[in-house]
């Protein structure tokens, strides 16, 4: 049953105890919404442990290794930031109660508010957290500013819009570090995803007349730079950042003969409409798939679904 902000908040409160799940391969969004929601409804009494099937990213253990949440067995399952199931991964059967999520979302659970034109899930925590009637504490902001700068790439993504803003400005009020999580979150990168870069850059490759512009990763990349997954969240900034292109798709083979691909449109086209050819889908803007097949075969795949969308028959 899909549930008003208010309704929500009320049923936060109806359980006395929660797991927060959220996505594999957890970007920054997914790991600060689910923290950020175990510690305002911890601090109401309520004990939650957040849980992923894989590690908190590097770049985000400043804000949650501060944090430790005692484990909750059998505690009825929140969802946060996760568009389905199978992206819970090894928690994929678990039978979810409340489901709070920003993408097109398909999954099944007892409760839902999902809100697919907001910017971001922790833009959606926040809203909750205030509608509870609960303290922002610096610390809280801190985890909400996070996951709002990591899913806006610091307010650039065309999810964002004025209520992404207002969050913004009162996450500031309630004393988020703005400049640091910026800079630290949009602007500063590790010697070793500079090197990432530099491959994906180094095999651009340019279809449609310069409309589609594709780049791979391939395993053997990955370990010959010794590159774990944390370091490849947000590649396709890579491909964002060139003038022209109309569609940039990402190829990351994640193990020998699969690969994670992701794709980009820059004018209005639709991504998830061509991820949805791969099984895949996502937000018109930005959208991914991922497919059995080595990094070359995969990214050709893609290049010609984008070329069919772009010149239908
Ligand atoms: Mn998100």
């Amino acid at each position: 049953m899909d549930l008003s902000l208010q309704e929500m908040a009320e049923k936060l409160r109806a359980y006395p105890a929660y797991r927060i799940y959220f996505h594999k391969t957890p970007d920054g969004d997914a790991v600060m919404s689910a923290y950020a929601l175990a510690l305002a409804l911890r601090s109401i009494g309520i004990p939650c442990e957040p849980l992923c099937c894989d590690p908190v990213p590097d770049n985000y253990r400043d804000l949650t290794e501060q944090l430790s949440f005692a484990p909750q067995p059998g505690a009825p399952a929140i969802a946060v930031d996760t568009a389905s199931a199978k992206r819970l991964g090894s928690y994929a059967d678990e039978h979810i109660t409340l489901c709070i999520d920003h993408h097109e979302n398909q999954m099944e659970a007892d409760f839902r508010y999902v809100v697919p034109e907001a910017s971001s899930c922790a833009e959606l925590i926040y809203r909750l957290i205030r509608a509870m009637g609960l303290t922002v504490t610096q610390q809280l902001a801190d985890l909400l500013y996070t996951g709002l700068v990591t899913d806006t790439q610091c307010f650039r993504t065309y999810s964002t819009n004025a209520a992404s803003l207002e969050a913004a400005a009162t996450l500031a009020r309630d004393g988020a570090d703005i400049v640091r999580i910026a800079r630290r979150h949009a602007l500063e990168k590790t010697p070793e995803r500079i090197a990432v870069e530099q491959i994906l850059m180094n095999s651009f490759h340019y279809t449609c007349g310069g409309r589609v512009l594709g780049c791979m990763f391939t395993h053997d990349d990955m370990r010959r730079l010794g590159t774990e997954d944390a370091r490849m969240e947000g590649l396709n900034l890579v491909v964002d950042q060139v003038r022209g292109p109309e569609i940039g798709i990402v190829v990351r083979e994640t193990h020998p003969m699969h690969c994670r691909v992701s794709v980009r449109t820059y004018t209005g086209l639709n991504a998830a409409a061509i991820c949805g050819r791969f099984g895949g889908g996502g937000h018109a803007d930005r959208a991914g798939a991922e497919i059995d097949a080595g990094p070359a075969a995969a990214l050709r795949l893609f290049e010609e679904a984008a070329a069919a969308y772009l010149q239908p028959d």
